[in-house]
C-alpha cells in the first residue's frame, strides 16, 4: 500500500477524481490545502480524509512556507505527494526533498504553455490541439518527467471556459491512471525519461484540421 498525500487550491475535483478512483494500492492519507477556503477540503472531510491548512499567507518567505508544508505532509510518511490544481511555485529544495515522488497536473500539453493562463494562451496562440499533462515536478516549473498527456480538439466556437471544461475532463481520467501507475509501482525515470512496466496503453489520436465548419 503507497501513502499518498494530495496538496490543493481551489475546488479540488482532480484531488476527488483521484478519491473516486479507489485505487487498491494507494491510501489517501492526506488533504493538505494552502488555502482555508478551498472547495476542495469540505469533499475529503466527508470521505473522512485527514484535512489540513497550510496558509502561505501566514508565512514571511516562500522558504518559510515550504517548510512548514514540508512538515505537514512528512507526518503522513508519503509515498508519493500530489499536486492537484495546487498554485504556489515551491522551493528547489522542497522540490528536492520529495524527488521521484511528487507529481503535478498542468492543463496543457508541455512542453507549451507552462505557467497560468494556458487556456487563454492556447486560443491566443490559435492551437488545434490542446490538453493535459502529467508530469513528475522538477525545480524548473512545468518542465518535469511526462507520465501521461491528452489531447482535445480546439473548436471554432471554444471560449476559455469551455476549454478548460473539455480539458479538465480529460485531467480526470488521466490523473488517476498516473496515481495508479504510481502505486502499482510500474513507473520509474530514466534519463528524463518515464518508463512505465507492463503493458502499454493503446493510444489513439486524429489530427485536427485549421479549418473549422462555423
Ligand atoms: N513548483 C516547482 N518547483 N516546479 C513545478 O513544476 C511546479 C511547482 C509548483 C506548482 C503547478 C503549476 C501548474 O501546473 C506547480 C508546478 C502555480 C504557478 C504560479 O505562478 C505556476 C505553475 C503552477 C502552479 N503561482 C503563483 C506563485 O506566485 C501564485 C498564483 C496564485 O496564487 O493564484 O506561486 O501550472
Ligand atoms: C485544473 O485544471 C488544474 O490542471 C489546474 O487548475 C485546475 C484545478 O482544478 N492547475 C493549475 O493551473 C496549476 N497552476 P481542481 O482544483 O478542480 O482540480
Amino acid at each position: 500500500m503507497k501513502n499518498i498525500v494530495i496538496l490543493i487550491s481551489g475546488r479540488g475535483s482532480n484531488m476527488e477524481a483521484i478519491v473516486r478512483a479507489a485505487i487498491p494500492s494507494a491510501h489517501i492519507a492526506a488533504v493538505i490545502s494552502n488555502r482555508p477556503t478551498a472547495g476542495g477540503l469540505s469533499f475529503a472531510a466527508e470521505h473522512d480524509i485527514a484535512c489540513e491548512v497550510v496558509d502561505h499567507t501566514a508565512y514571511g518567505s516562500r522558504e518559510a512556507f515550504d517548510a512548514a508544508l514540508a512538515a505537514a505532509i512528512d507526518a503522513h510518511e508519503p509515498d508519493l505527494v500530489v499536486l492537484a490544481g495546487f498554485m504556489r511555485v515551491l522551493s528547489d529544495g522542497f522540490v528536492e526533498h520529495y524527488a521521484g515522488r511528487l507529481m503535478n497536473i498542468h492543463p496543457s500539453l508541455l512542453p507549451s504553455f507552462p505557467g497560468l493562463h494556458t487556456h487563454r494562451r492556447a486560443l491566443e496562440a490559435g492551437v488545434r490541439i490542446h490538453g493535459a499533462t502529467v508530469h513528475f515536478v522538477t525545480a524548473t516549473l512545468d518542465c518535469g518527467p511526462i507520465v501521461i498527456q491528452a489531447a482535445v480538439p480546439v473548436t471554432s466556437g471554444d471560449d476559455e471556459a469551455s476549454l478548460a471544461a473539455k480539458v479538465l475532463r480529460e485531467e480526470h481520467r488521466i490523473y488517476p491512471q498516473a496515481v495508479r501507475w504510481f502505486a502499482e509501482g510500474r513507473l520509474r525515470v530514466e534519463d528524463g525519461r518515464v518508463k512505465l512496466a507492463g503493458a502499454d496503453v493503446p493510444a489513439v489520436l486524429g489530427c485536427v484540421p485549421a479549418i473549422d465548419a462555423d
